[in-house]
């Protein structure tokens, strides 16, 4: 079992090559490897069943939850069942509410979710749990997530953390720093600029001028970095902290010309985030391991229907990906766009 903090290692290996781990580690107590496997070889041995799991995503067409289902694809072959993917259109809780609503109301035998509002998805996710309907968190949460019997996902808090570091070694001077978001009330968004806000706390060289909000729209975000590098000419650095808004930062940032000159950080490998650090407008990428976040989830669901052991947290590694590694031992970590 991996116990050394993932964020450390990753930043400490930055410099040189990136770093990689697939290994999930668990908060929650000792055993999670352990408990994982029990998990599995339990889904395995029950796998004749014939469960109606039904996976949610937080939004169609982002190559995150793509490869997410790839995953539990790949997983559902091998434990014998079949899983129904669905997701709203955009990452927006009144249109995943009404999705979630109607899956509760066909009351499947497993619910797999990614809530897009940790308010608002609350009441939908209550409503599951009350159906009797396992649920399992895969990569954000809600604000109580006992509605779910596990709950799998990166280590975001790290990740932020991660990403100032990494803003560190690349603009070693120091200067302004921004985040660049997509809507505030999701779990792993606010949690990845809270770990990166509070990193900048920590060295007085920097100095943080806000977080913007894109909507997780691509445009919106390169206005948005075009508007505060006219107001702040001087940035040093932006952390952008999913695979939309970055791809618009990287847009920006290009656009103004300043490709190389600002270093920027983003969440997430989509194609186009890769094709923008390839390009030298993006430095480094925080590459998420959604695959290994939608197999550990399928794991848990069919473990739970089965009355086997299910692990209550499990917390996936990442890798970060700079233009020294995408060619070598990085290339893996890229997301797909389709199965
Ligand atoms: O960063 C991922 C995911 O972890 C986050 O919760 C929402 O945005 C993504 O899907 C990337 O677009």
């Amino acid at each position: 079992m991996k116990r050394t903090p993932l964020a450390v290692l990753c930043v400490l290996a930055l410099a040189l090559a990136g770093c990689s781990s697939s290994k999930p580690d668990e908060e929650t107590g000792p055993g999670a490897d352990d408990a994982t496997a029990a998990s599995s070889q339990a889904a395995v041995d029950k796998a004749s069943k014939n469960y109606n799991i039904q996976f949610v995503q937080g939004v169609q067409g982002d190559e995150f939850y793509i490869t997410m289902q790839c995953g539990i694809e790949e997983e559902a072959k091998r434990l014998g069942v079949t899983v129904k993917t669905q997701g709203p259109t955009k990452f927006d809780p009144t249109l995943q509410k009404p999705i979630v609503d109607s899956v509760v109301s066909a009351k499947p035998d497993a619910l797999l979710v990614a809530p897009t509002d940790v308010t608002a998805m609350q009441s939908p996710l209550n409503q599951a749990k009350a159906a009797g309907i396992k649920v399992v968190l895969v990569d954000t949460t809600v604000n109580d997530p006992s509605v779910a019997v596990s709950a799998i996902a990166s280590d975001n808090v790290g990740g932020g953390k991660a990403a100032f570091e990494a803003i560190q070694k690349l603009a070693p001077q120091g200067g302004k720093v921004l985040v660049m978001s997509t809507d505030p009330g999701i779990s792993t968004i606010d949690q990845r600029a809270k770990g990166f806000e509070d990193a900048v706390k920590t060295d007085s060289k920097y100095q943080y001028v806000g977080v913007q909000y894109s909507h997780n729209d691509p445009a919106t975000a390169a206005n948005l970095i075009s508007a505060a590098l006219q107001k702040d000419p001087d940035i040093v650095g932006v952390f952008a902290l999913n695979l939309f808004s970055a791809e618009g930062t990287a847009t920006g940032i290009r656009q103004a010309g300043k490709s190389g000159k600002i270093q920027v950080v983003g969440f997430d490998a989509g194609p186009n985030q890769v094709a923008a650090l390839r390009a030298g407008t993006v430095q480094a990428l925080i590459a998420q391991q959604p695959a290994e976040i939608g197999k550990f989830g399928l794991d848990a669901a069919v473990a739970a229907l089965d009355g086997g052991k299910v692990t209550p947290k499990v917390q996936t590694g990442f890798t970060i990906l700079t233009k020294d590694n995408i060619d070598g031992d990085g290339a893996k970590a890229v997301y797909k766009s389709n199965c």
